[in-house]
């Protein structure tokens, strides 16, 4: 049983409570390795967490688990094979679950961690499994540091979808990210919809010169130095209780605009990389399609000041609601994530 932030209790055969309570390190919001290890002759319990070892009680010393067993992910079972509760449940992702008949060295952490050793008793890559209710089988997303998603060609599906890390209603936003293209015709690299809003963040380039940011349904324009074919950093921030809407590009301010001044953007959003929305996750115009390359996609819940742009351009600041660094997100259509140039 994990107790967040950071309290974990193993029980072996019934006996766990107080015993075998674990605190950790308290982790960020990101994937987390977990190893527990028992030894009956010593009834030793040891807990590892990204192959840091804290170490615990004694329990069931001398006991043995009997071998028809009922093994379930995701839910906390108060009898063989069942007895449920809800807020017992796990609502998340697993992965590369493994289980061994013997205990594990700390040499050996250090290779299941590297995904060098596999159990013995239950193996993830051969596993047989049922699913029961709603549970999805997805690819495991590649840790995006050092990526960038490439658009090959113009298309009307081709997107990525990003999952925030913050759901509820902003008052204040920015946005900023890396983008590449020899694109001449208008295009979009950032799109949020909420629902009956299709336009409530939109970041629209028109080239050679223009940027238009869309605020929930009201665009706004700014006219910036032509586009070089390079890449470029944009960071567009609004903050509601001015109204004032600022385009940095490549670090440089240019003349302020005002827009939607009390309004906020709805909690719940859809955040489309490569298309356009014009309905929520939907309506693509292959005309208004990303075509390029994009990397480096941060979102804040606060507006950026100029100095805070400068350390995000320098890799000194990272995006509180999404951080392309560990951001979940789904490829739809032609999209390559390929090393960072
Ligand atoms: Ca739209």
């Amino acid at each position: 049983m994990f107790y967040p932030p950071n309290a974990y209790n193993v029980y072996v055969n019934y006996i766990g409570q107080g015993s075998n309570a674990f605190k950790t390190d308290s982790e960020p919001l990101d994937w987390r390795h977990t190893c527990v290890t028992w030894d009956s002759d010593t009834g030793l319990v040891h807990l590892w967490v990204n192959g840091k070892l804290y170490p615990g009680g004694v329990s069931g010393k001398g006991s043995s688990i009997e071998a028809s067993i009922s093994l379930i992910l995701g839910q906390e079972q108060d009898s063989y094979g069942g007895r449920f509760d809800a807020t017992q449940s796990l609502v998340g992702e697993i992965s590369d679950v493994h289980i061994w008949d013997y205990v594990l060295t700390p040499e050996d952490i250090q290779k299941v961690t590297s995904g060098d050793l596999h159990g013995n008793i239950l193996n993830w890559k051969s596993l047989l499994y049922e699913i029961k209710g709603e549970v999805f089988v997805q690819p495991k997303n590649l840790h995006l540091e050092s990526k960038v998603f490439v658009f090959p060609k113009e298309t009307s599906t081709a997107h990525v979808i990003l999952r925030p890390e913050i759901t509820r209603p902003l008052q204040e936003v920015s946005v900023c990210l890396r983008s590449y293209t020899d694109l001449s015709r208008p295009y979009t690299p950032f799109s949020l919809a909420t629902p009956g809003k299709d336009n409530a963040f939109l970041i629209y380039l028109q080239p050679p010169n223009t940027c238009f940011v869309h605020i929930n349904q009201e665009d706004t324009y700014f006219k910036t130095d032509s586009e070089s074919l390079d890449w470029r950093h944009i960071c567009v921030t609004w903050d509601s209780n001015t109204g004032v809407v600022q385009l940095l590009v490549n670090g440089k301010l240019y003349p302020r605009r005002v827009s939607m001044k009390g309004s906020s953007i709805a909690a719940e959003g859809s955040i489309v990389l490569g298309q356009e929305q014009d309905s929520f996750g939907g309506g693509f115009d292959a005309k208004q399609s990303f075509v390029g390359e994009i990397s480096d996609v941060h979102m804040w819940d606060y507006a950026l000041s100029p100095r805070d742009v400068q350390k995000v351009i320098s890799g000194g600041l990272l995006g509180n609601v999404i951080n392309f660094k560990s951001v979940v997100y789904e490829v739809k259509g032609e999209v390559l994530i390929q090393p960072k140039p």
